[in-house]
């Protein structure tokens, strides 16, 4: 892993360089307070300044270049415009096995630049958007545990690539307690040696989690906004300007670029049609999902490159005026790790008077990974854990709907939120129901007499109910029946709504056009059109459930397998369908 251990000489000449905090601070220490929260300014509190006096370790080194290796794997063209790396063979086979621990492909990222052209994935119609001379500045907030290196440096550099030098008060790397040996000595000396000195690092002395170490970071910044990047990102083509204009227009603006997926095994920069895009959702279930931009906030946004509402944020980058974050209650302190605190700001920005926008001018990639290259300290589930914190604050009575999905959070210790609810109750925020009705009108409340004629489970008179068959988080799926639960259960919760689905959350149940020697033909759950046509029921007072294009009941057959269809309609038991719940 750390490279300087396969190379005597680098050894060597690392173990002459001055240890870093021996080195002198420079600057002069100066505080002052915001919301009673202390913010230090004072840049000897960094573990790295970057303007530290080089001549001392430039005559202890000789001239070695202990990143030469790093620049030798770089092949030319490799990744250029965002293309794909295709490795072959043994690479190929190294890759895998990297990927299997890293999350992503390592080998490729080391192949590429660091300062790689990507394709300006904009609307046309940004070219032509002028902004204002005096934008606010940024602090650059990069949080990062154990960060492969390539990525991190990419991330840093296109920062500095890309976004115009008197907008960038500084960048403030927050590493998160890694303790990979890269990110130790190696770091700080690229720091000092090959990045200027608006590039900070503060290193975190014990394992603080995603969102503490985003506070750390927001204490020390300076700039006129702060803005937060995940450490494995890659910034488009004046992707800074729009999200500062926008802060400018609406200090209470939190603003999001559009996330560009950078795939985790080629590094491939992927573009669509620059103006199709998606914002942020979420499910009852606590998690975040993307949406389609409905027709109302199309028609009120005008342009397809205005500032567009979303109801949720996915969480990493973000900008916001500073003492807009503070005033706005920053984060919740005690949420561990990773998850939920994205959720949680979204809801308590549009809650307590802010507006949270994506900016499409504004275009930022990510690397998506499938799973966490590291550690969650206690093995405890921090994105239940720090749901269940937002939604106790945040959700009112719709809490239900979560704990339907989590009733194991019910009986898990999620500490004190006193706090949070203390600032809530302090600064007006409005409800849950407000939030709803106003910024996620489009998003289906299962039992809500707006929504849903009837709710619940469904049951057949042989106590077996429609069931999930564990395939909930599936956009697609074949569903069943199952014994019913004597409990509320996300699993056997249906609706029956207004627009005649059988719906559960996003999806609703459809007819399947290619049936068996017994004309049954196979019901799917799919995502909801809300058009009709084959996703549209009629439910009997005598408890049936048909299918209105094709004429068939929903049938459970012998009640022994867990199979469902739908098939011609006859007067038998295994045809009949009662909610628990019928509202009107
Ligand atoms: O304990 C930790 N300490 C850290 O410093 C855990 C993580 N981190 C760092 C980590 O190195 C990374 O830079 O925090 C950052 C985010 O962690 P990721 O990259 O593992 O998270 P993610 O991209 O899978 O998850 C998304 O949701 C998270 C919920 O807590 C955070 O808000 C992430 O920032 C967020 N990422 C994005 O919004 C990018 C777009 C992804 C989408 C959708
Ligand atoms: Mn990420």
């Amino acid at each position: 892993e750390d490279d300087q251990q396969q190379m005597p000489s680098r050894d060597f000449m690392a173990n002459r360089i001055p240890p870093v905090r021996s080195l002198k601070p420079v600057g002069k220490r100066r505080s002052n307070t915001i919301n009673g929260i202390q913010v230090d300014k004072n840049l000897d509190y960094f573990d790295v300044v970057g303007s530290a006096d080089l001549s001392k370790l430039e005559s202890l080194d000789r001239g070695f270049d202990e990143f030469a290796a790093d620049d030798a794997k770089v092949v030319p063209g490799f990744g250029e415009n965002g293309d794909p790396v295709l490795l072959k063979g043994d690479e190929a086979e190294e890759a895998t096995r990297i990927m299997a621990k890293e999350a992503f492909n390592i080998v490729a990222s080391d192949k590429i630049s660091l300062h790689r052209v990507v394709p300006d994935t904009r609307d046309p119609l940004c070219q032509a958007v002028k902004y204002d001379e005096d934008l606010p500045n940024a602090s650059i907030i990069i949080i990062f545990t154990n960060e492969a290196w390539t990525p991190l440096l990419r991330t840093i550099w296109s920062v500095l690539d890309k976004t115009p030098g008197h907008l960038l008060k500084e960048i403030i790397l927050v590493d998160d307690f890694s303790d990979k040996p890269y990110l130790k000595g190696k770091l700080d000396r690229y720091i000092r040696k090959k990045l200027p000195s608006k590039v900070r690092l503060k290193r975190l002395s014990k394992r603080s989690g995603l969102i503490r170490a985003r506070l750390t970071g927001a204490r020390l910044a300076t700039g006129d906004n702060l803005l937060f990047l995940d450490s494995h990102c890659e910034c488009g083509d004046d992707w800074y300007q729009p999200l500062a204009q926008r802060i400018k227009d609406e200090p209470n603006a939190f603003v999001v670029p559009i996330i560009d997926v950078i795939d985790d095994k080629t590094m491939e920069y992927y573009h669509g049609n620059g103006v199709y895009f998606q914002i942020g959702g979420f499910s009852w279930g606590g998690h975040f999902n993307w949406v389609d931009i409905p027709q109302h906030e199309q028609i009120r946004r005008g342009s397809t490159i205005a500032p567009t509402r979303t109801p949720t944020m996915a969480g990493g980058l973000f900008a916001v005026n500073r003492q807009t974050f503070w005033d706005f209650g920053s984060y919740d302190e005690e949420m561990d790790v990773w998850g939920g605190e994205n959720l949680e700001m979204s809801f308590r920005v549009w809650q307590c008077g802010g507006v949270l926008e994506t900016i499409p001018c504004s275009r930022v990639g990510h690397i998506f990974r499938s799973f966490h290259p590291y550690t969650f300290p206690g093995n405890k589930d921090t994105h239940g854990i720090n749901t269940a914190r937002t939604v106790e604050v945040w959700m009112d009575d719709f809490k239900r709907l979560f704990y339907m999905n989590r009733p194991d959070l019910l009986s898990t210790d999620i500490g004190d939120v006193s706090k949070r609810l203390e600032f809530k109750k302090q600064r007006q925020c409005k409800s849950f129901k407000w939030y709803l009705d106003n910024i996620f009108p489009q998003k289906f409340i299962l039992d809500d007499p707006d929504h849903s004629f009837a709710y619940g489970r469904v049951r057949n008179p042989n106590n077996h109910c429609l069931d999930t068959l564990q395939n909930d988080e599936k956009d697609t799926y074949d569903f069943g029946i199952y014994p019913c639960h004597d409990y509320v259960a996300a699993s056997q919760f249906f609706s029956f709504s207004k627009k005649f689905d059988i719906r559960r959350e996003d999806n609703c149940a459809e007819v399947g056009e290619i049936g068996n020697d017994l004309g049954q033909l196979p019901v799917h759950m799919v995502p909801c059109h809300g058009k009709g046509q084959d996703q549209e029921w009629i439910h009997t007072k005598q408890g049936r459930l048909i299918h209105k294009l094709t004429n068939k009941c929903l049938d459970i057959g012998s009640g022994i397998s867990d199979k469902l269809f739908a098939t011609d309609c006859k007067a038998m038991q295994s045809q009949i369908f009662f909610y628990d719940n019928y509202i009107s």
